[in-house]
């Protein structure tokens, strides 16, 4: 079950080995994914299949399904189901929307304006895992900005089911999305496929989703080894709940649970102020947890978990900081208070009746979110993640009357004659012409 603590009988070591997660990566993995990526970008397609009957064990004849296969899977998800799908959907589409921002021009010197431009990034990878729980939302979350950035290209790879069929509320999603082929690729060699290209999954600029330890390790690599970029690092999810006197402990019970059954590495934290809050968390958790379906999996995480009372705010929210959660809950009354203290984190949930299930199908923001505290300096996936943004800049005659003595001299100053020169030589045409009218 859960641990507990009193923040003050905590030494310094104990609280930052409470703070760390996953530091260590497992060398039987990487070597095993290094195998993998190096067979995919040889032997392309071939691999594919090789890797599909060993690790999923499904013989493939073809690696990808079409726009039929997906119309005709999408057509067995029911009403209500499809009806759920298209509400999230809606809701994610209307708050990225938002975040697309066009930038004002800007003169710094009169004559010199300089501003930015956001070009969507062409081909980009979209994974949507396949293992223990398939996960539709992952694919609305990162298809539905690809999608309002602009991005030519969406390649999608899940891992192909053992009956060979495609889950038809992916086929739902990618109907949503307009997109006409999913690829049968699941794990490192999925990566790997994106990152250098086979015969049939194109090569793409950047790969986005979460995954396995596998899926995460080949990120890592082919972002070294490879022209591809991914979305950010990614580690077994997490949540930090806040708590005090006001929280609700059945509410707060099952939003640790929510987070333990995403996996056993999962971590749920309760920070609180009330003593008799954890008590009664604690009690909440045994209840709700037997009437889980996946509860061995949620008492695994639970018991890489904690609880920790501490006396002084300020404390608890230095804590919360290091610690940088994923998600964060403030069950609390006055959440702004809180609010306004926080430094690092994936995402926020304000208040009582915010839970992260909302955040994670739903309300509107993105579930690809960082861990293992790097939300100390990642953001969450975001229409930004799908685009670039090129600087610009243009200068007339005043404006290299105005700034090119101030370039000519900084380059003097650092020794480069022909900078300085690529401005000297437009001064001196100008005073040319000037000089013979
Ligand atoms: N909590 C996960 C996202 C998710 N939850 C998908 C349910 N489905 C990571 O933010
Ligand atoms: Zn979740």
């Amino acid at each position: 079950m859960i641990s507990y603590f009193e923040y003050k009988e905590l030494s310094r070591r104990q609280i930052d080995e409470l703070i760390i997660r996953n530091a260590d990566t497992d060398q039987k993995i990487r070597s095993q994914v290094e195998s993998i990526v190096e067979t995919v970008k040889k032997t392309g397609d071939q691999a594919l299949i090789d890797y599909a009957e060993q690790f999923d064990g499904i013989e493939l004849s073809e690696l990808a399904y079409r726009q039929g296969e997906i119309d005709a899977a999408a057509m067995r998800v029911d009403r209500n189901h499809a009806r759920s799908l298209e509400i999230a959907s809606n809701n994610i589409y209307t708050f990225h929307k938002t975040q697309l921002k066009r930038e004002r021009r800007t003169q710094t010197t009169t004559g010199v304006t300089c501003w930015r431009e956001n070009r969507p990034i062409e081909r980009v990878g979209l994974y949507i895992p396949g293992g223990s729980a398939v996960l539709p939302s992952t694919f609305l979350m990162l298809g539905i900005p690809a999608r309002i950035a602009g991005s030519k290209k969406i390649v999608v790879c899940t891992p192909p089911q053992k009956d060979g069929r495609l889950n038809p509320y992916i086929a739902y999603c990618a109907k949503l999305l307009k997109i006409d082929t999913i690829y049968k690729a699941g794990g490192a060699q999925a990566i790997a496929a994106m990152a250098f290209g086979t015969e049939s999954i194109p090569k793409v600029d950047k790969i986005f989703g979460p995954g396995n330890q596998y899926v995460t390790q080949a990120k890592s690599l082919v972002q070294t080894i490879s022209n591809t970029a991914i979305d950010m690092p990614a580690g077994p999810s997490e949540v930090v709940v806040i708590g005090d006197r006001s929280s609700n402990p059945v509410f707060v019970a099952a939003d640790l649970l929510a987070q333990a059954e995403h996996g056993p590495d999962s971590q749920s934290i309760l920070l609180t102020s009330d003593k008799q809050l954890a008590k009664q968390v604690q009690e909440e958790l045994k209840t709700q947890l037997e009437d889980l379906p996946r509860k061995e999996i949620a008492a695994k995480a639970l018991a890489n978990s904690y609880i920790i009372n501490f006396e002084k705010e300020e404390e608890l929210m230095d804590f919360c900081n290091e610690y940088a959660p994923e998600h964060l809950i403030l069950s609390v009354d006055n959440p702004e208070s809180l609010g306004s203290q926080i430094m690092n984190a994936g995402s926020v949930f304000y208040g009582h009746l915010t839970p992260e299930s909302a955040g994670d199908y739903a309300s509107g923001t993105n579930h690809t979110l960082p861990t293992s505290a790097y939300a100390k300096a990642y953001s969450g996936v975001s229409v930004d993640s799908f685009v670039k943004k090129i600087t610009f800049q243009q200068i007339n005659e005043e404006g290299i009357l105005n700034l090119g003595p101030v370039v000519e001299t900084l380059a003097e100053i650092e020794g480069l004659a022909a900078h300085k020169n690529a401005i000297s030589v437009r001064l001196r045409q100008i005073k040319n012409s000037e000089d013979s009218q």
